[in-house]
């Protein structure tokens, strides 16, 4: 029996990448795969960014959801926001579930039992899923390189079973396993794990890269970038939780601008046809670290030196990136320059009348 050519959906690249959250682009689609109706908490980054990647991909697409939020909010009996085919899957297997469904739309299709295109074929697990209890599981569907895009949506956390550590969350970031106390002032003592780095450099013929809802248009490139790739992509989404940051509600995507601006969220590309990594995306602003803390409950009892531990990461990472720093960060990395957050603060001066 004559095999058939699988055929394959070249989506456009938008225009304008850079210019950020407050700008109409009448060239978005107008499907909406993920649409209102779940019972996530009000400006919730994961499902923000959802939206947005669901939209850049288009109505031909597979969703597959290991268990995370995204999942548990999203698919109450009777009751999804998923307008396109959507599965579940167990919280460790997102990289074989989502491999397995590649692999049988290329042979369904090779022998005429799936008439039509080749889908975008997306999985979206959280941070515990993509960095932890998946990682293998994910880097076999990556090593093997099946036509899939992952995506990690990183509220770094394990937001769903109520604001646990992982291996993603930031140095000083207080979650329910990392609390501050006298013997650890700071909360979480490690640094974030390096995963889209990670991905990038055991699977270099793949299509790696960083984005954050605050920048929507780059982010949807990217989504369109790893799908039109052939074979596996990955992408890490800087994805803002409300109710595990403690924030403003409005203020998700503002969030997720800041934390590119402060040097503690780097965004690039690699290529896996040139096998270089593109660190040519530049924020508009470059700011310290500290406006960024300052707008998180998770992080008000830092004290001026985990500031400066936290400047010091940030001023790597800029290095990193090829940006020279400013005299500014360079002083901000010193405690000394650095001031209690306000709770750090209080927790201090009561301390001192008891
Ligand atoms: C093997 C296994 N371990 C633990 C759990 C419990 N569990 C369910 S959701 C979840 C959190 C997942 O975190 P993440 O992947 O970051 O997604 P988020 O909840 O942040 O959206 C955990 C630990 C599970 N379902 N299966
Ligand atoms: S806990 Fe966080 S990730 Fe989960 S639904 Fe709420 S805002 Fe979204
Ligand atoms: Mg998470």
């Amino acid at each position: 029996m004559a095999t058939i050519e699988v055929q394959r959906q070249v989506l456009p690249i938008l225009a304008n990448p850079n210019q950020g959250a407050r700008f109409y682009n009448p060239e978005l689609p107008s499907s909406e795969p993920f649409v209102p109706g779940h019972r996530t908490c009000a400006g919730c980054g994961p499902s923000i960014q959802y939206r947005m990647t669901s939209k850049a991909a288009g109505d031909n697409t597979i969703l597959v959801g290991p268990t995370g939020c995204m999942y548990v909010a999203n698919s109450s009996y009777l009751c999804t926001p998923y307008n396109v085919p959507w599965a579940h899957t167990q919280i460790g297997s997102a990289g074989s579930f989502t491999a397995g469904v590649a692999a049988a739309y290329e042979a369904m299709i090779r022998k005429g039992k799936w008439k039509g295109q080749y889908p975008n074929i997306i999985c979206e697990a959280g941070d515990g899923s993509a960095s932890d209890i998946g990682l293998a599981s994910i880097s076999g569907a990556l090593y093997r390189n099946h036509d899939c895009l992952i995506i990690c949506y990183d509220n770094e956390q394990y937001a769903n079973t109520g604001i646990q550590a992982s291996s993603r969350t930031p140095y000083g970031g207080m979650t329910t396993f990392s609390p501050p106390g006298p013997e650890v002032p700071e909360g979480k003592k490690l640094f974030p794990k390096d995963l889209a780095r990670m991905m990038a450099a055991g699977h270099p013929h793949c299509y790696v890269a960083t984005a954050s809802v605050g920048y929507p248009i780059d982010l949807m490139n990217k989504v369109r970038k790893g799908l039109n790739h052939r074979g596996a992509a990955y992408l890490m989404v800087y994805t803002p939780c409300q109710k595990g940051f403690v924030y403003e509600t409005p203020r998700s995507i503002d969030l997720g601008r800041v934390v590119v601006e402060c040097g503690l969220y780097p965004i690039w590309e690699w290529n896996p046809e040139k096998r270089e990594y593109d660190y040519s995306f530049r924020p508009q602003n470059i700011r310290p670290v500290s406006e960024y803390l300052k707008l998180q409950g998770r992080f008000g009892h830092l004290h001026a030196e985990h500031i400066a531990n936290m400047q010091r990461f940030a001023n790597e990472q800029w290095k990193m990136m090829g940006v020279e720093l400013p005299e500014a960060l360079i002083q901000a990395a010193d405690p000394k320059n650095q001031v209690n957050m306000a709770a750090a603060a209080e927790a201090e001066a009561i301390a001192e009348t008891v």
